[in-house]
């Protein structure tokens, strides 16, 4: 039995040893030099090529990388009764909330403003702004929505949440699925964490930011396709949004001629809210390693019909 690591831009070496490390037992082979493909019983996939999967007879398990499925759910190459597992990580939480936090306080110290001023030479205080003076809306309360909305209700933040079906957050006044622009007319900033589907896609548009309260900035680090990047350009050209925080883009990476390079009010982050940290992937890979191969159902097993 044995684990094959599938990534096209990911150094899976240190993996492969920290997965030895917790269990000399298992048999880990990087791609593409996969030594008995017959063996391979799980496949630890980030961006793969299309038919990466397709050799290995007895795959039992598909443990993606990263908390997001999207591209592995629209592989058609890979049949529809193999499982697949997101990553779900206590430390993806947290490093997301630090993500959040430092956006937060950019918009709180009029970080976007400040230095488009001192590119330009210009002297012009503003109030910072107080915990208080922002309300946030989080969207997704999944395994990193629901810590980082608690985490900033906990700070002292108003703080909405907006999510599929209904939770029961403390301090957090949680919207479900239809409520989304009861939800927006009550946030100066929309947090997007939520995953790549059919149903997230565009949600974040013209529409939806003229509906929120002044100031009213974006933050998105759930996926690009959720953002309308036009929409967000003519939001701030005519003020209806005053920054915006991107961690992800439709397509990556970003595009050297996209529009967005050229914004004072828009920074952009490669990527890196919250990044898989290997430790932590290689305790729940053998967590459900061991749990596959005792005929047990993995961990954080992906809903095919929901697309997360
Ligand atoms: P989870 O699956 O735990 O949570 C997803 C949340 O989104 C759930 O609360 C779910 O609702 C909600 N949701 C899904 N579809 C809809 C919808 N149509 N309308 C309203 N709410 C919806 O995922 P994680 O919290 O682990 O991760 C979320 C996403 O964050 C990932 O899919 C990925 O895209 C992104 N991410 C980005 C990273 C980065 O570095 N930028 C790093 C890690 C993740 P319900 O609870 O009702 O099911
Ligand atoms: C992601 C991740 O899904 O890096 O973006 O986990």
């Amino acid at each position: 039995m044995a684990i094959a690591l599938i990534s096209t831009n990911r150094n899976f070496l240190e993996l492969q040893e920290q997965i030895q490390g917790l269990d000399p037992n298992i048999q880990v082979d990087i791609w593409p030099r996969i030594k008995a493909k017959e063996a391979v019983r799980m496949g630890v996939c980030w961006n793969i090529p299309e038919h990466a999967l397709s050799p290995y007879p007895n795959l039992q398990l598909i443990q993606s990388y990263g908390a997001g499925v999207a591209e592995l759910l629209e592989d058609t190459s890979i049949p529809a009764h193999i499982p697949i597992a997101r990553m779900s990580l206590e430390s993806l939480a947290t490093d997301m909330l630090a993500y959040i936090e430092w956006a937060l306080m950019d918009i709180r110290h009029h970080g976007l403003f400040y230095r488009a001023n001192q590119s330009a030479a210009t002297w012009a205080p503003k109030d910072t702004l107080r915990h208080q003076d922002l309300s946030i809306g989080v969207m997704g309360l999944g395994n990193i929505g629901s810590y980082v909305s608690q985490s900033l209700a906990a700070q002292g933040y108003r703080v909405l949440g907006w999510s599929r079906s209904k939770k029961e957050l403390p301090l957090v006044h949680c919207f479900e699925q239809q409520e989304l622009h009861n939800f927006a007319e009550q946030c100066n900033v929309l947090v997007s964490l939520l995953p790549n589907t059919d149903e997230t896609q565009g949600l974040l548009d013209l529409e939806l930011f003229k509906s929120m309260l002044k100031p009213s900035f974006i933050i998105n680090a759930g996926r690009g396709t959720q953002l309308v990047d036009e929409d967000l350009i003519y939001a701030l050209d005519t003020q209806h949004i005053q920054g915006a925080y991107l961690d992800v883009f439709m397509k990556e990476p970003l595009a050297q001629n996209h529009h967005f390079w050229n914004r004072k009010e828009v920074m952009i982050t490669p990527h890196i809210a919250a990044k898989t940290r290997v430790a932590d992937a290689a305790a729940l890979i053998v967590e459900n390693y061991s749990r596959i191969s005792s005929g047990m159902p993995a961990q954080f097993l992906v809903d095919r019909r929901k697309g997360y």
